[in-house]
C-alpha cells in the first residue's frame, strides 16, 4: 500500500512517519522548500517529544520520502492548517490547494482523508467538488472521508496511536476504508459516521473546552471581585462529585482551541451566542492579568516586569495565538519595561521588548516577576534560590503552579491571578 499526505506540520508528519514506522510506503508532500529539504536528511522542523526519533527511524527505513508534489498512491491524507483571517473566519485556501494538487493524480479505487479542522460541510460542499475536477466520482468511483486528528501537543506521537478516532465518511464504505487504513496504527476505537457528524464532533470538543476555560476564567474575575481566592474556591467546588472546573490562566492560546470555536460562530452566528461569549472571555483574559497586576502592585509605567514564558501552553514551543505574547504586549503598552524569557524559543522577541537568553539575565533587575507559561523548568524552581538571583520582591503567578507558602518564606510577596484575598 501506498500513502501520500499532504501538509508535514504537527499532524501530517506524525502521522506519515508513524504509517512509514508501520510498514506503508509513504511520500510526504509539503509546499515549503526548507522543510523538505530538512526532513530528507531526517531533520525535524517542528519540536514535539519523541518526534525526531521517528522521522529519522521512518526516514531510515526508506518507507518515508518528502517531496514538494503529490505522487500517484493508494490514499491521500490531507493534514494543512485551515488558519483563520482577521474577520475570524476560516482561511480553507490550503485545503482546497491541497485538494487541487490531487487531482490529476486520482484514481478510481482511491481514499482521500481530510484531516484539517474545517467548518461543517467543508468535505461535501468544497473538497468533493474539487476532487471531482478529476472526472471521478466521490463515494461512487473513490472514496472520500473526514478524520479529525485530536493529539494533544506535548504527547502527540502516543495519541495518535491510543485516542479514538472518529471516521466520517461520505458513504458508509468511504468510512469503512478510512478505518481499514488507520487501523494500521491506531489501537483505540474507530467510530465510523458520516462526514458532516465528524467534522462537527470536532469542533464540539474543542468548544466545549473553551467554554469550560472560560467559565474558569469568568470565575476567577468574579472571585477576585468578592475577595474570594479563586483557587481556594474551585478546589472546594471540585470536591462536588459531578463539577470539574477548569484552571483559570492568561487566557486560551494555541492554533485549536482558540480558532475552533470561531468556525461554529462563523457558520451560525445566530446560534452559537455562547460560543461567542466564551471566545470573548477568554481573549480578554490577557487583559485582565494586567489589570489585575495594576490593582495589586501599583502603577506599571517604569514596573520593571521580568515575563517567565511566552509559548500558549507549558512544555511546548508554539507561540501561536498565544495570551502570553499578548499579556507581554499589554504591559509594555501601559509604560512598564518588560523583559522576557522563553526558554524554548530564546530567540523570539516580542516587538520592542527585550528577551533574555537565560532565566538570571532576565530576573535579575526585575522588580516583579510574571510567570505566565508553567513550564516544567518554572515550576521547579527553587524560590531560595530565586531570591539569590533577583532584585524582585514581588511574584505574580498566572498559572498557579507555584507554591505560596515557599514564595513566602523565601521573602516574596506571592500572588496568584484570580485572588481577591491577597
Ligand atoms: N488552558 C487553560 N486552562 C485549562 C486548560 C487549558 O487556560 O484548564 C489553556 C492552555 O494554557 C492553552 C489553551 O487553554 O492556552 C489550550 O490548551 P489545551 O492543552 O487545552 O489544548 P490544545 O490546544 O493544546 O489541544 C487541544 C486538545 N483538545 C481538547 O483537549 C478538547 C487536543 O486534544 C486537540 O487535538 C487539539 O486541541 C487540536 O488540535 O484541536
Amino acid at each position: 500500500k501506498t500513502l501520500c499526505v499532504v501538509g508535514l506540520g504537527y499532524i501530517g508528519l506524525p502521522t506519515a512517519s508513524t504509517f512509514a514506522t508501520h510498514g506503508l510506503h509513504v511520500v510526504g508532500v509539503d509546499i515549503n522548500p526548507e522543510i523538505v529539504e530538512k526532513l530528507n536528511h531526517g531533520e525535524v522542523h517542528l519540536f514535539e517529544p519523541g518526534l525526531r526519533t521517528l522521522v529519522q527511524a521512518a526516514v531510515q527505513s526508506g518507507n518515508l520520502v518528502v517531496h514538494s508534489q503529490p505522487e500517484p498512491a493508494d490514499a491521500f491524507i490531507i493534514a494543512v492548517p485551515t488558519p483563520f483571517k482577521e474577520d475570524k473566519r476560516a482561511d480553507l485556501d490550503f485545503v482546497k490547494a491541497a485538494a487541487e494538487a490531487i487531482v490529476p493524480h486520482l484514481k478510481s479505487g482511491n481514499l482521500v482523508i481530510l484531516e484539517s479542522t474545517s467548518p461543517p460541510r467543508t468535505t461535501v460542499d468544497v473538497v468533493a467538488p474539487i476532487l471531482e475536477k478529476s472526472g471521478l466520482k466521490a463515494g461512487t468511483d473513490f472514496d472520500l472521508a473526514y478524520s479529525p486528528e485530536r493529539v494533544l501537543p506535548g504527547q502527540i506521537l502516543r495519541e495518535l496511536i491510543e485516542n479514538a478516532r472518529v471516521i466520517g465518511g461520505i458513504t458508509p464504505a468511504s468510512a469503512q476504508a478510512g478505518k481499514d487504513l488507520y487501523s494500521i496504527f491506531v489501537t483505540g476505537d474507530i467510530i465510523m459516521t458520516d462526514a458532516t457528524t465528524a467534522e462537527m464532533v470536532k469542533l464540539m470538543e474543542n468548544t466545549y473546552r473553551d467554554i469550560n476555560i472560560a467559565a474558569a476564567n469568568e470565575f476567577a474575575r468574579l472571585a477576585d471581585q468578592f475577595q474570594v481566592d479563586i483557587w481556594e474556591a474551585i478546589a472546594l467546588a471540585n470536591r462536588h462529585p459531578r463539577v470539574k472546573i477548569l484552571n483559570p490562566g492568561p487566557g486560551v492560546g494555541g492554533h485549536c482551541i482558540s480558532v475552533d470555536p470561531w468556525f461554529l460562530v462563523e457558520a451560525a452566528p445566530e446560534n452559537a451566542q455562547l460560543i461567542l461569549g466564551a471566545r470573548r472571555v477568554n481573549d480578554e483574559q490577557p487583559a485582565y492579568v494586567v489589570d489585575f497586576l495594576r490593582r495589586k502592585t501599583g502603577e506599571l509605567k517604569g514596573k520593571k516586569i521580568a515575563a517567565l514564558g511566552l509559548a500558549y501552553k507549558a512544555d511546548v514551543d508554539d507561540l501561536r495565538e498565544s495570551p502570553a505574547i499578548s499579556a507581554v504586549e499589554l504591559l509594555r503598552d501601559a509604560g512598564a519595561q518588560v523583559i522576557t524569557y522563553e526558554p524554548f524559543k530564546a530567540d523570539f522577541t516580542v516587538e520592542g521588548v527585550p528577551a533574555a537568553t537565560n532565566l538570571e539575565e532576565a530576573i535579575k533587575d526585575a522588580d516583579l516577576i510574571l510567570l505566565l507559561v508553567g513550564h516544567s523548568q518554572f515550576k521547579a524552581l527553587v524560590p531560595q534560590e530565586v531570591k539569590a538571583m533577583t532584585a524582585a520582591s514581588v511574584v505574580v503567578d498566572a498559572v498557579n503552579v507555584w507554591e505560596r507558602a515557599a514564595w513566602q518564606a523565601a521573602g516574596f510577596r506571592y500572588l496568584h491571578i484570580g485572588d481577591g484575598k491577597n
